[in-house]
């Protein structure tokens, strides 16, 4: 099949997702067109079958705020008509959807169906707001076929938005071959804890130092801080209030996850709310065991005390209790981590996830939906 692919270019999950979809894709003899601002940070353009279309939004002086929603109309439109695409996937609703709806208008020759895949806060925290509520009900009503992560996205969506277009689940996936475990490097050194995020307020980072410091009244741990966001500046100076700043590693935004992640033993996910969690089954496919909280759709990924730990937001004592156990009872850390790979091989491994892209991309282009 021809697809094009929009998403958020830069370190958002929602992003790699997409990113990672359209390369695998593209690996099963399809033709890839990517179609967004930026180049996606994980999109290798040498792949064949991967094709990169950058929107150009005009700097005109009239324009307060630059109409990219417009611009990427547009792009969409003229790329699908000289490349013949048979639909466009687009990542995140605001503003995709709508960009992908009015290029499906403009395509008066044929029919270009779209998807949106619905992949978090466009749904509890952007589409939330007044000003976008009503657009993101109608980008969902519009779109040709609605997939999403977990089971919590589905239900949120209906309940929020009282749409009545079915909704797909295709649960997040991983390169099982790509991510896995690397018994003879985690071997080495301090044990390490990682928590990787884009440091928004909606991840809790500061629940990260306040739960290290405590791990560190029993084990001479390290902390590794992954990527980068508006609470790295507060993260840092708790925890040098906490006096626990020697032993914490801010790296900022990492490319190369795949070889950080076998390295440590604990991937540490405190959000308030998540509505997967891309970090712990990549962690998870490592058989680094996570300690999350039970939130959103958390419970889609991890059993609590087989592959993972789930536990209370803000439960900073809960949370490091958990993390001390793993640390320090290496027979319970071989018996998690077995599990959290084994539940990665087992239920969101690429080659189980992809097949289900394809098969809802052949129903939305044979007419299913709404
Ligand atoms: O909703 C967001 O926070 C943005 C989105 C992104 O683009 O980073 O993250 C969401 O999508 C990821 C990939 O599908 C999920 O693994 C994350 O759980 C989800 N984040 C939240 O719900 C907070």
């Amino acid at each position: 099949m021809r697809i094009g692919i929009t998403c958020y270019p830069t370190y958002g999950g929602s992003g790699i997702v997409a990113t990672d979809l359209g390369l695998e894709l593209a690996r099963r003899g399809h033709q890839i067109h990517f179609i967004s601002y930026a180049h996606p940070i994980r999109l290798d353009t040498s792949t064949p079958g991967i094709h990169y279309h950058e929107v150009e939004v005009s700097n005109y002086p009239l324009f307060q705020y630059p109409p990219y929603m417009l611009a990427l109309a547009s792009r969409m439109f003229e790329v699908a008509e000289r490349e013949q695409l048979d639909l466009l996937h687009v990542h995140y609703a605001i503003p995709h959807a709508i960009s992908a709806l009015l290029a499906q208008q403009m395509t008066t020759s044929r029919r270009l169906p779209f998807i949106t895949t619905l992949h978090g806060t466009d749904i509890t925290v952007v589409g939330a707001e007044p000003s976008y509520f009503s657009i993101t009900k109608f980008s969902i009503e519009k779109s040709d076929g609605i997939t999403t992560i977990s089971a919590y996205m589905r239900d949120r969506t209906f309940e929020f938005f009282g749409v009545a277009n079915p909704i797909e689940v295709i649960h997040n996936f991983v390169n099982c071959s790509l991510y896995r475990p690397d018994e003879e490097r985690q071997s080495i050194g301090p044990k390490r804890i990682l928590h990787i995020s884009n440091f928004r307020p909606v991840k809790r980072v500061l629940d990260c130092i306040r739960v290290f410091a405590l791990v560190r009244k029993q084990v001479e741990a390290q902390l590794v801080m992954a990527g980068d966001g508006p609470d790295r500046g507060p993260a840092e100076r708790l925890a040098r209030e906490l006096g626990v700043d020697a032993s914490i590693r801010f790296l900022g935004k990492q490319d190369n996850l795949e070889r950080l992640i076998p390295e440590m033993h604990v991937l540490h996910l405190p959000s308030e709310t998540e509505a997967f969690g891309l970090a712990a089954l990549e962690a998870m496919a490592c058989g680094v065991p996570p300690v999350a909280t039970r939130t959103g759709g958390v419970p889609d990924l991890i059993t609590h005390d087989v592959d993972g730990y789930m536990e209370t937001v803000g439960d900073i004592t809960g949370q490091a209790d958990r993390i001390v156990s793993l640390l320090t009872d290496q027979s319970l850390h071989r018996r998690v981590a077995a599990a959290a790979r084994a539940t990665a091989l087992a239920r969101f491994c690429t080659d189980l996830i992809i097949p289900q892209y394809e098969s809802y991309y052949q129903r939305v282009c044979n007419g299913y939906g709404t």
